[in-house]
């Protein structure tokens, strides 16, 4: 088949996708499943379309998630290793997805139409609780005095799927989920059992997803309990496919920003389970297509 007739195929395939999903919004007991149909509509457009058309593997995308306030932003700070995201005590704050990625790495977007479904760039910049269907591109400068983000690789720092209004921004974080080829799952000392982000977790896993769970903001000397409890009470229910579990502390401030300092002992072995999930790219790209497919 050439490339435009699968081209065709696929931009129908997702339409379908999304015509189902429109279908089941306008049931009150069908929520979960527009949701499933939604990121399968994703997966069709950022993943498989991209792959089937012939996009290089590089850059690999790593999706931040998890529940408002849980440290999405924090976390994405920490893997890009400079305080570029904006993190902010309200709950709620992030509103459309933000891509973060190295001045002089590549950035090569799938080219064709219907990547990212109805979000559209921002050309300018931005505040990240803009409320809209867009999403942006932030460049991290090398000159930071930053570690620098991974090479070859993207971070999307994502909005909230718990918030009360979340349920008019939720699609824009599926939409990136269905991109990612590595998904940091976030979760919160107090709130790491909610039901649901646990929920959505589910749902990136069964699509196939690998996941890299972050136990976030306790006390140091309380990790290994809380680690072990939200090994058993939440991955124990869940599917296979969270490669990693690893605890954040909460840290104070001055340590937040300081990438060289203390918050380099959580933030290595983070940016090492990233590495291994990418290594080799174009096996990690062909992992997503595959585990999208099944
Ligand atoms: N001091 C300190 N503050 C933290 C830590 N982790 C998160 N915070 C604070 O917790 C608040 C929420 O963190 P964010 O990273 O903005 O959380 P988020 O998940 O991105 O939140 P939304 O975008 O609102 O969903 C912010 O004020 C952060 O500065 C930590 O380890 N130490
Ligand atoms: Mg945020």
């Amino acid at each position: 088949m050439d490339q435009l007739s699968t081209r065709t195929l696929l931009s129908q395939l997702a339409e379908d996708l999304g015509w189902l999903e429109a279908h089941c919004r306008s049931q009150p007991d069908q929520a979960a499943q527009a949701g499933e149909l939604r990121l399968a509509a994703a997966l069709v457009r950022n993943c498989i379309g991209p792959f089937l058309d012939g996009q290089p593997p590089t850059p690999l995308h790593v999706a931040v998630v998890g529940g408002a306030g849980a440290g999405k932003s924090t976390v994405a700070n920490l893997l890009s290793g400079v305080a570029i995201a904006e993190a902010n005590p309200q709950a709620g704050f992030t509103r459309h997805p933000v891509a973060y990625t190295s001045a002089n790495g590549t950035l090569a977007w799938p080219a064709h139409l219907g990547f990212l479904g109805s979000l559209q760039r921002l050309d300018q910049a931005s505040p990240s609780s803009l409320d809209d269907d867009v999403y942006q591109v932030r460049r991290i400068p090398v000159d930071a005095g930053n570690f620098s983000l991974l090479p070859g690789f993207v971070v999307w720092d994502c909005p909230d799927m718990t918030t009360w209004a979340s349920s008019g921004y939720v699609s824009r974080l599926l939409e990136v989920a269905g991109l990612a080829d590595v998904i940091v799952y976030v979760a919160s000392d107090e709130r790491y059992n909610d039901e649901v982000p646990t929920q959505f977790l589910r749902l990136l896993l069964q699509a196939g997803k690998p996941v890299i769970a972050c136990v976030v903001k306790m006390k140091e000397a309380d990790a290994p309990a809380l680690l072990s409890h939200f090994q058993n009470q939440v991955l124990g229910g869940l599917p296979p496919g969270t490669v990693a579990c690893l605890p954040i502390p909460f840290l104070p401030p001055d340590q937040l920003t300081d990438y060289a300092g203390p918050v380099a002992r959580y933030r290595i072995p983070l940016l090492n389970q990233v590495a291994v999930l990418g290594e080799p790219a174009a096996a990690a790209r062909r992992r997503s297509t595959m585990a999208a497919t099944s």
